[in-house]
């Protein structure tokens, strides 16, 4: 590595071309997600967020960086007051519940923060506050009036999640105010049809509010600047979200809510406002470090201080764009240097969800697999969704565990483990004349630590694990290959050699092994006695001195069998059952309509005649439709439910006489009748025997 003025620039071999040119920081400040304090952690929450930056941090701390790690509870926002409400306790009793068992899930799992603070602390109300003030002070708000939808009967205004009704585009009844999951329109919820409050069930009115807005699109202009051009080194998922975000021209958005749960607005006749939770949310990263250190202003002000926010990928806008611009505005904090997000992680291909109980809580996997964290974290880590969506499954769990950290890492610990006991009584051999594969086998380990610490570096974790792994493969592979239970005998010396090689791969492997898997690498150490150890030492092939001691050892991973699985795969499909189960809540009936209103519709059978799918979107087909007076094209939202090729000759009824809309670029002529459940599933409504096209339904 050479220093280059104020630039590392790093690389290894010749075989490596690629240089990547990196700024040197004086001190790393690293934020994780502050999680809602409304449910336990997840496996979900673990593999976006709080594994890779666990990582990170250990490998900055392992390598004598000036490191700060920080996260905390979120604790306002609307989900929680609803939870409350739903349990009948106060949402400061949700979340102590929530806050306590999130902060030990953490340390369960050796996620190593150097402080879980909550939001609902103090210091993070005068933090907030104050930020808030200087932004208003300086005239950075815009105060607006708008009409809200206001429960009459809860006595709220209600936030956009909270109001369903029908959507005006297709129809389905279970639109949310900000979004129709049934055909993807974006919505406000004054488009909603009979809008429903999910607070109390009644009818919302619009009633006047104000509330401060910071302008977002005051700051577009240096946005596109400062992300699109001086940070295209973001990771793809993240660049192209905030460039599709960029690219449609931001708008001044509200920081304040009306709600009674949250910080004050912090002046005068802001009475029942509260900071929106996305305003304070981040600010407790910032209040959290006040929290650890009264030094924190170095962390946060100071330019030679290298910002990372660990997130999901649901929050690149707010750490991208929202929270810069809220930094920007108040001018005197740095901004994030990377915001490496990562996509989703599923769970037997099926979204992970709470409100259907779909995911490996953390307390419950500790339950069933107590000391088992690092299979966890190494499966979440070789499987972690950095550039997509990704799937954790059981079986892939397992042969993780019995296939690589058995039968890999494992197995080449406990073979040296075992050999340098049996024939040198646990001292290290001194290496005598080392041979060309020897060689090999020694530059090899540095170039792996090295690669293994540039992929930490860039966040590239999967990598940076799997050329840690490749270590313990090499391990492997030399004791095979050179077979010193067959030389011990014959050739003595060269045993020796081949001993104390293989015992600096397994210190190497203690070193570069721990960011991920920093339980069973504390338990190598101890038994191989390296208490003194740094990330500067990786790549050594003298970490342990001849004579030196080390102790027996024994397994460190296990096998998992089938039955252990299979009994979480029933527990899963147990959870599915139970679900389904659920009473149906079939919609409510409408107002009754006259004769005469019912009349106006003109329903009729028809044919399909051909079928296909709308190029880029995953729920709509195109279909063309003979209704007895003429051909048509109807556009329907049915491609979850049905393959296109099974449609044609089907008959159907549709309604002939429904305003034609235009969707995607399609004029579709009227709608094809389909029955829902409460789950949403549809199927077709076809007459009971074959009929002529264009028979009317009566
Ligand atoms: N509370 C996490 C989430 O969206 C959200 C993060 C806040 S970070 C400032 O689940
Ligand atoms: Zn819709």
């Amino acid at each position: 590595m050479l220093l280059y003025q104020n630039y590392y620039i790093c690389g290894t071999s010749e075989t490596n071309i690629f240089f990547s040119v990196m700024k040197k920081y004086k001190r790393y400040l690293v934020t994780s997600a502050l999680p809602y304090a409304n449910g336990p952690i997840h496996i979900g929450h673990l593999a976006g967020v709080y594994i890779p930056s666990d990582i990170y941090t250990r490998y900055l701390r392992l390598k004598g960086e000036d490191v700060i790690s920080i996260c905390g509870s979120d604790e306002h926002g609307v989900p929680i007051t609803l939870k409350a409400r739903k349990e009948g306790i106060s949402p400061k009793q949700v979340v102590d519940r929530y806050h306590e068992m999130n902060k030990k899930s953490f340390e369960d799992f050796g996620i190593a923060f150097d402080i879980f603070s909550r939001t609902s602390n103090k210091t993070h109300y005068e933090t907030a506050s104050e930020f808030f003030l200087k932004l208003y002070n300086k005239g950075e708000f815009i105060e607006k009036t708008s009409l809200q939808y206001y429960d009459p009967e809860a006595g709220c205004f209600l936030a956009d999640r909270y109001i369903t009704g029908e959507c005006p585009h297709c129809h389905y009844q279970a639109a949310y105010g900000d979004q129709c999951e049934k055909c993807g329109s974006s919505l406000s919820p004054s488009d909603l049809l009979n809008p429903k409050s999910t607070i109390s069930g009644s009818q919302p009115i619009l009633k006047e509010t104000f509330h401060w807005y910071l302008p977002l699109d005051k700051y577009e202009t240096w946005l596109k600047k400062w992300i699109l051009e001086e940070h295209t080194e973001w990771k793809p998922n993240v660049y192209g979200q905030c460039k599709s975000w960029l690219d449609q021209g931001l708008q001044p958005r509200a920081v304040s809510r009306d709600l009674d749960w949250g910080v004050p607005v912090p002046i005068e006749g802001a009475k029942g406002k509260v900071l929106y939770v996305w305003f304070d949310a981040p600010i407790g990263y910032i209040s959290a470090t006040k929290e650890l250190t009264p030094d924190w202003e170095k962390y946060w002000k100071d330019p030679e201080t290298r910002l990372i926010h660990f997130i999901g990928k649901d929050n690149i806008v707010f750490h991208c764009i929202i929270f810069p611009a809220m930094l920007k505005a108040e001018g005197s904090f740095i901004l994030p240097d990377n915001v490496p997000a990562n996509e989703f992680l599923n769970l037997e291909n099926d979204k992970i969800s709470t409100s259907r109980n779909w995911a490996v809580w953390l307390p419950e996997y500790l339950e069933d697999f107590p000391g088992k964290q690092d299979i966890l974290r190494y499966t979440l880590c070789a499987n972690a969704p950095e550039t997509k969506d990704n799937d954790f499954t059981w079986k892939d769990f397992q042969a993780r565990n019995n296939n690589e950290l058995v039968a890999i890492l494992g197995n080449f610990i406990n073979r040296t483990l075992v050999l340098i006991n049996n024939y040198y009584s646990g001292i290290v051999p001194a290496r005598g004349k080392t041979e060309g594969y020897d060689n090999e086998v020694l530059a090899e380990i540095k170039a792996l630590a090295v690669a293994t610490g540039e992929a930490i570096e860039n966040f590239k974790f999967r990598e940076g694990l799997k050329e840690a792994m490749n270590l313990a493969r090499l391990g492997n592979k030399y004791l095979a290959d050179t077979e010193p239970w067959k030389l011990i005998k014959t050739n003595p010396e060269r045993v020796k050699t081949i001993i104390n090689i293989s015992i600096q791969i397994t210190a190497n492997l203690s070193i570069i092994l721990e960011p991920f898997l920093p339980f069973s690498m504390k338990k190598l150490r101890e038994w191989i006695n390296l208490s003194n150890f740094s990330w500067l030492d990786a790549g050594k092939t003298e970490i342990l001195k001849p004579g030196h001691k080390i102790s027996k050892g024994g397994l460190l991973f296990e096998k998992i069998d089938d039955e252990t699985i299979n009994m979480q795969i029933e527990k899963l499909l147990k959870t599915r059952k139970e679900t389904e189960k659920a009473p149906l809540t079939v919609a409510s009936l409408k107002e009754t309509i006259s004769y005469e209103e019912f009349s106006k519709m003109d329903i009729r059978t028809a044919t399909v005649l051909e079928a296909e799918k709308v190029p880029k979107t995953s729920k709509l087909l195109k279909l063309k439709i003979d209704c007895g007076t003429d051909i048509r094209t109807i556009v329907s939202g049915i491609a979850e439910f049905y393959e296109p090729e099974k449609l044609i000759g089907k008959q159907i009824l549709i309604i002939a006489n429904l305003e034609p809309r235009t969707i995607r670029g399609i004029e579709s002529k009227g709608m094809i009748l389909m029955a829902e459940d409460s789950k949403g599933n549809l199927v077709m409504v076809t007459p009971e025997s074959k009929t002529e096209n264009g028979s009317i339904v009566k």
